[in-house]
């Protein structure tokens, strides 16, 4: 790596200087890397359709001209496709991945490289990300892609996954504004212990007027899913969202394609790659049946698995028993079942409680954001404690033996085998979602990008999601790809049906 380290101070136990001024930090930049990745955005960007039709509409107007724009989004070979998507459009980008696994190291080394650019002397893109990151060297990412080279021509733009980076943003300018610095004895988790300090890092190099002139550059964030809208939903109803807001997962094309068809594509992916344990007839329970916890129940059904779930939504579980599933509580099964999966954004799902009577080696994990879906932080307090000793079969894929129950091999203890240590099983143990479904996600990504940067201020301090007739385009620009033939509906029948023949052809308050 060519770039000089600075001199700051080392951040935490990430042995970097807390503002390093590289340009790039990635796992492995070797030519072989580089053009593996270059080669597999080559394979992506043919079933990436959405993004390629926006480069051929937007390529010579250059509508992201002047946007500066930092993500916050699993660095996968999609994403790449993303990013200079964005770039060829007119934008500079600065990205790291909003997970610590689920990066893959070739997407983000020829991501760093780009197109015209070589491992030597790379023209692509900062990126910050590499599959295996601790937790300070999540965070410490996170601030180099916040940290323009030229602090007043910082991000005017966010794309986030999760909000992170928005989170980050907010918590710093609202203490510089407060006059108080980060505490991090206030903190309720590790996570939340590193945010803190890496905020009390910065101060102590900065000053108190680093956060307030960055945050007040961005005109807006555009977010990609169910987790981050909620947490802007969340502060633009407590009037601390300092910038508006689109919310791209909530497009009919991202989170009822996305959320539902990639997961059922990738979760089964995910748990054949960690485990080769088979799943056909085997007793699955996937907690939550919104988008998410659907696309995983038929991704778990495609293998012929006996599926319930868990819900506490009336509706999502009469949707279940209408689909022949059992609505069941975890606590009345838990014994029963060989495969578990978190899908509902909340939070202490699978708790100790329950492996503690889980069979031997049941398999556990979550497709939800966060890790907190299961209780990982009381888990690890057990391993400290003596009672449980975890146990690394491969990255991603621990065994977790229990030193005091019973009914485990000869009468000892039981083990549980826990997938991507409770974080995105799909994205940590195996590639995410497809091209195809990532596409449409993108594309209203590219959209939304586009929209701020054009007339972010009309928003106001809002969340909004983008209007139907651009979910139509989006879907449109996907049925090529299938052959799919659409019918014209006539003057007469649209008049019949309330639209016009050029659609939208739902009103707002469909459901599809
Ligand atoms: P959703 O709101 O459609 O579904 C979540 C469901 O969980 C809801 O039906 C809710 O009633 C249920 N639920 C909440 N608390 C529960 C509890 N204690 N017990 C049982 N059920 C409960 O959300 P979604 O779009 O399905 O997203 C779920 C999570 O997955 C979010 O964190 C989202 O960000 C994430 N996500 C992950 C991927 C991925 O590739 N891994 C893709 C899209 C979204
Ligand atoms: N996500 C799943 N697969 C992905 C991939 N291949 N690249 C990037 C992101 C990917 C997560 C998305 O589904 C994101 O939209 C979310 O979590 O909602």
């Amino acid at each position: 790596m060519s770039a000089t380290l600075s001199q700051s101070a080392h951040f935490l136990d990430t042995n970097l200087p807390l503002f390093a001024d590289l340009p790039h930090k990635v796992a492995d930049l070797s030519p072989a890397t580089v053009a593996f990745g270059r080669k597999e955005m080559e394979l992506a960007l043919h079933e990436m359709p959405g993004l390629l039709a926006l480069r051929e509409e937007f390529g010579d107007s250059q509508p992201l001209a002047g946007a500066r724009i930092m993500g916050s989004l699993h660095m996968t070979i999609q994403t790449a496709v993303l990013i200079e998507t964005l770039v060829e459009l007119g934008a500079e980008v600065r990205w790291v991945s909003c997970n610590i696994f689920s990066t893959q190291d070739h997407a983000a080394a020829a991501t760093v490289v780009g197109p015209e650019g070589t491992f030597d002397r790379p023209a692509g893109v900062s990126v910050y990300a590499w599959k295996g990151e601790s937790l300070a060297e999540y965070w410490w990412c996170t601030l180099q892609a916040l940290t323009w080279p030229n602090a007043e021509k910082g991000q005017n733009l966010i794309l986030d996954d999760g909000g992170d980076a928005t989170l980050l943003v907010h918590l710093g300018a609202e203490l510089e504004e407060a006059g108080k610095n980060a505490n991090p004895d206030d903190a309720t988790s590790d996570e939340h212990r590193v945010i803190l300090e890496t905020l009390v890092a910065v101060r102590a190099e900065k000053g108190d007027n680093f956060w307030r002139p960055l945050a007040a550059q961005i005109r807006g964030v555009s977010e990609e899913t169910t987790t981050g809208v909620h947490r802007l939903v969340e502060r633009a109803a407590a009037g601390t969202l300092r910038f508006p807001g689109i919310n791209v997962n909530d497009s009919v094309t991202k989170s009822k394609f996305d959320n539902v068809y990639g997961c059922r594509h990738s979760l089964v992916d995910a748990v054949n790659r960690a485990t080769d344990t088979l799943v056909s007839g085997k007793k699955a329970l996937v907690v939550g049946f919104g988008d998410v916890g659907k696309g995983s129940v038929d991704s778990l059904r495609g293998q012929y698995a006996r599926v319930a779930i868990a819900e506490v939504d009336p509706i999502c579980a009469l949707q279940a028993c209408m689909m022949g599933l059992d609505v069941v509580r975890i606590e009345d099964v838990v014994a029963d079942i060989d495969i578990f999966c978190t899908a509902t954004g909340n939070f202490n799902i699978i708790k100790v409680e329950h492996m503690l009577q889980m069979k031997h080696n049941a398999i556990v994990c979550n497709i939800g954001h966060f890790d907190n879906e299961i209780e990982m932080a009381v888990l690890e307090d057990m391993v400290k404690s003596g009672d449980v000793e975890k146990i690394e079969i491969k990255p991603q894929v621990h065994e977790w033996k229990f030193k005091n129950t019973t009914h485990g091999p000869k009468g000892g203890g039981h083990s549980i085998i826990v997938l991507a240590e409770g974080r995105l099983v799909n994205l940590g143990c195996a590639t995410g979602h497809p091209s195809l479904v990532m596409s449409a996600s993108f594309t209203n990504q590219v959209i939304a990008q586009i929209e701020l940067h054009k007339d972010a201020e009309s928003y106001g301090k809002t969340v909004t999601t983008l209007p139907k007739h651009l979910d139509e385009k989006v879907a449109r620009l996907h049925l090529d790809k299938f052959g799919a033939k659409l019918t014209v509906l006539s003057d007469e029948q649209a008049k019949y049906i309330g639209v016009t023949p050029a659609g939208p052809y739902k009103p707002e308050h469909y459901r599809y």
